[in-house]
């Protein structure tokens, strides 16, 4: 970190209160790229940590509304991997909660540097619910994370993207307003990209009310159920998104599989394509430890490193755990 006694300072006292986490640096094919804040633009807790609560705010967007919001933009391949570090008191994902990351593509005549992000132009890339089993645990396969990777679609357009990760934490989530966002945008060229559709599409603010049973919740008692992931469902470039179709194209697909207690979770996300099961040959030794490998229209690895297993989380993903 820059300013790391500083930083350092504020998060040890925090960490004797609470646990909160910034993630300032960029991931690109594994290689931690740039300084803190230099693809990533410097959020408004980089000292102090705190979370964004309010999902009205256009804080929830990026966060970025006391800072410059001037980073530098980078290249990423598309379909290649990308991701943020996470920096804190302490240096992880710490609280309970879930995990997504949206992409946004800036208007065509505008630098991603000076583009706010605003509009309905969010899709997304990737969750990491939580995992129920009908009400005797709920766990978070994202609390704890160090790193946040994910594989940026191969059908992604190319061009200027803003990408937004955002952690939620659920652990004082039961009363309106007490979810915790930690939250990041990236700037990125992506490159050789394909000719998707991204979608659904999204506003920030305006994806959530706050009302949405995967943000207020009580984690602890009565143990839920099951778990709604917030957001749109997950655009892994097969097919095409929501952008031109209109509601007729989409269409609510029951839980069909047999993993436990998804069924609220599956009967409220959208499909448009159900058939694209494509998979691509496993990379060697299968994929690490969190990473997804399986879910609907997922065509990346299939196995996992050992002595992690691939388990269904739902319909639409599956991880390594
Ligand atoms: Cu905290």
């Amino acid at each position: 970190m820059k300013s790391f006694s500083v930083v350092a300072l504020v998060a040890a006292y925090l960490a004797n209160v609470s646990a909160h986490y910034v993630l300032p640096d960029l991931i690109v094919n594994g290689a931690t790229t740039g300084n803190d804040w230099q693809y990533i633009r410097q959020t408004n807790n980089w000292q102090d940590l705190n979370p964004v609560t309010d999902v009205t705010s256009t804080d929830i967007r990026c966060y970025d509304s006391l800072e410059s919001g001037t980073a530098s933009t980078t290249s990423v391949t598309a379909g290649s991997k990308v991701g943020f570090t996470v920096y804190g008191g302490p240096n992880n994902l710490y609280h309970d909660g879930v995990l997504n990351v949206y992409m946004a593509k800036a208007p065509a005549d505008t630098d991603v540097a000076s583009w706010d992000g605003s509009g309905t132009v969010w899709f997304k890339v990737y969750e990491i619910p939580a995992v129920t089993d009908g009400g005797k645990s709920i766990t978070y396969p994202a609390t704890g994370l160090t790193q946040v990777i994910f594989t940026v679609p191969s059908a992604t357009p190319s061009g200027q993207y803003l990408i937004r990760v955002e952690h939620i934490a659920l652990h004082v989530a039961s009363t309106f307003g007490g979810a915790q966002f930690y939250i990041a945008c990236a700037q990125v060229e992506v490159t050789n990209g394909g000719t998707g559709t991204p979608g659904p599409l999204v506003a920030f603010p305006g994806a959530y009310t706050g009302n949405e049973p995967g943000i207020l919740i009580n984690i602890y008692y009565p143990i839920p159920a099951n778990y709604t992931q917030p957001g749109p469902p997950v655009w892994t470039g097969a097919g095409s998104g929501s952008a031109s179709s209109t509601t007729g194209a989409v269409t609510t697909t029951k839980a069909t599989t047999t993993s436990k207690a998804t069924t609220a979770t599956a009967t409220t996300r959208t499909s448009t394509t159900s058939t694209a099961t494509a998979t691509s040959p496993p990379a060697s030794g299968g994929a690490a430890q969190y990473a997804q490998c399986g879910g609907q229209g997922w065509v990346g690895a299939s196995t996992c490193a050992s002595p992690f297993k691939c388990t269904v989380v739902n319909t639409f993903y599956s991880q390594c755990l």
